[in-house]
């Protein structure tokens, strides 16, 4: 019933959310007020990622979703992309061991296509690897943005009508979910933004129609452990709330 070991901290499960989507935005703004290289930024911010990992997988979370890499990212300068499109392999050489230890399967969603030959060939490992993985599901966003995962979507569907293989009066939502990128994934209960933006950014636009919000001022790299305990304690909060009338 009760999941954390300190009292003042338990959350009963019905209020922790089963699915958590994060946007880590704050990278570049860190390590510029630090003097250091956008890059830095970036690879700092994959220790905040190992501690969410961990702290969403003790709570019990089922999904984490993190958007990682926007369609709109390859208009940063050339050198940012590059670092950037590194990051995977950097991160799955040091961490896919702890992943494992941990139980957590890793999924990606969107168009990796165009993405470098190291990068996909690295990720197709990972994702091999701990395909048999029961705990958390970790998925990241790369080369992501949600209007042309709708669009995507609609041209198969209309393939599918045209071939006889659906037709138009039948059509409905389910159809169209099963066309996104998310297909087979519970919609998020929980949206995180870090870097004190207050948009979406073209995530997951479809998927959070009923998603609880949760901002924070606070820049990626240094969201702690304590500030995702303060977004799940908010969303418990919530949810009694709702419980109540
Ligand atoms: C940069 C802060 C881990 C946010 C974290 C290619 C932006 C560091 C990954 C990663 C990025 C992706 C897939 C995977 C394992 C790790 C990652 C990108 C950016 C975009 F299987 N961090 N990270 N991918 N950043």
């Amino acid at each position: 019933m009760f999941q954390q070991k300190k009292p003042e901290q338990a959350l009963r499960v019905e209020e922790v959310p089963s699915h958590i989507a994060i946007i880590m935005d704050g990278n570049g703004r860190w390590a510029e007020k630090r003097g250091m290289s956008r890059s830095e930024g970036h690879k700092k911010g994959i220790e905040t990622i190992v501690q969410v990992v961990e702290s969403a997988s003790e709570a019990s979370v089922e999904q984490l979703t993190l958007y990682a890499f926007s369609t709109e990212n390859w208009k940063r300068p050339k050198s940012e992309v590059e670092t950037i499109l590194r990051l995977p392999v950097e991160f799955l050489k040091t961490y896919l061991p702890r992943l494992m230890a941990e139980n957590v399967r890793l999924h990606v969603i969107g168009d990796i296509r165009p993405l470098p030959v190291y990068t996909r060939q690295a990720l197709k490992y990972a994702i091999d690897r701990t395909k048999n993985n029961d705990g958390l599901q970790l998925n990241f966003a790369l080369n992501y943005g949600s209007r042309n995962e709708m669009v995507e979507a609609v041209k198969e569907l209309y393939r599918e009508v045209q071939e006889g293989k659906l037709s138009l009066s039948e059509l409905n939502e389910e159809h169209l979910s099963k066309h996104l990128y998310t297909s087979g994934l519970e919609d998020p209960d929980l949206l995180i933004r870090t870097g004190g933006e207050k948009r979406l950014s073209n995530f997951l636009l479809w998927q959070l129609a009923y998603t609880e919000f949760w901002f924070s001022d606070v820049l990626w790299p240094d969201f702690s452990n304590q500030d995702f305990a303060s977004a799940l304690e908010d969303f418990g909060k919530r949810k009694r709330r709702y419980g109540a009338v």
